[in-house]
């Protein structure tokens, strides 16, 4: 799929409730990772659109499920992020139980891209999302964002261990360094995404 695709991304809906989400037909890629890693933030960056996903220095900004349509059969979603401390409990709760929920029953959903921000990979909650995709079979690949905050050797580092410690996961999965600032990895994360939205669908 040319890049020029990505760039006509609309927004298309917000859901609070699995009730409230289109129609489960075509491809969907979710963006999936904890509050304030930068979900939002690498949506609008690959494609190439300022301010199409709502970005925010507060974490726990995207509470929704917020869709996107990039073309009639292919969509993104910005999932709410998780494990910001200072949710209630209570809350934390649902969307724990509206993510898995999500993830397990969502039948378009080809594939998660799973955002880190670099300095803090692999959280308890970005190995319970790999568990869920590992349980699904959803193939994952991992943005370590946010690389323009490390010299390039320290993120290279990162991203050897990270690689290293998710050799053992049985899952189509890969991982990547990006930055939303700096434009880094955008020629990459569009190819996986090329390659998820190539499959047939069913
Ligand atoms: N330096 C730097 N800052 C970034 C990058 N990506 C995002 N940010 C900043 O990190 C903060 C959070 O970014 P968002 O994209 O809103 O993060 P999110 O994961 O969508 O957060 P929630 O919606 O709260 O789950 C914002 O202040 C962004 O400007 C990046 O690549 N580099
Ligand atoms: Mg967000």
């Amino acid at each position: 799929m040319p890049n020029k695709l990505y760039h006509q991304t609309r927004f298309l809906i917000s859901a609070a409730h699995l009730s409230g989400v289109p129609e489960d037909q075509g491809l969907e890629i979710a963006f999936a990772g904890r509050s304030n890693a930068g979900k939002s933030s690498a949506i609008n960056v690959l494609t190439a659109q300022k301010s199409l996903a709502r970005t925010s220095k507060t974490p726990g900004r995207t509470q929704l499920l917020n869709f996107f349509s990039i073309s009639e059969q292919r969509r993104f979603v910005d999932l709410p992020g998780y494990g910001y401390a200072k949710v209630p409990e209570q809350v934390k709760k649902k969307w724990y139980q509206l993510l898995e929920s999500y993830l397990h029953n969502r039948k378009s959903l080809c594939g998660i891209i799973l955002v880190m921000d670099i300095r803090h990979p692999l959280t308890d909650f970005d190995r319970q999302m790999i568990a869920w995709c590992e349980h699904s079979e959803l193939p994952l690949h991992i943005l370590l964002t946010k690389a323009d905050k490390l010299k390039y050797g320290a993120a290279k580092n990162t991203l050897l261990k990270v690689a290293k410690e998710l050799e053992v996961v049985e899952l189509s999965i890969s991982v990547q360094m990006f930055s939303a600032l700096k434009k880094i990895g955008i020629d990459e994360a569009h190819a996986v995404l090329d390659d998820w939205f190539s499959s047939e669908i069913s």
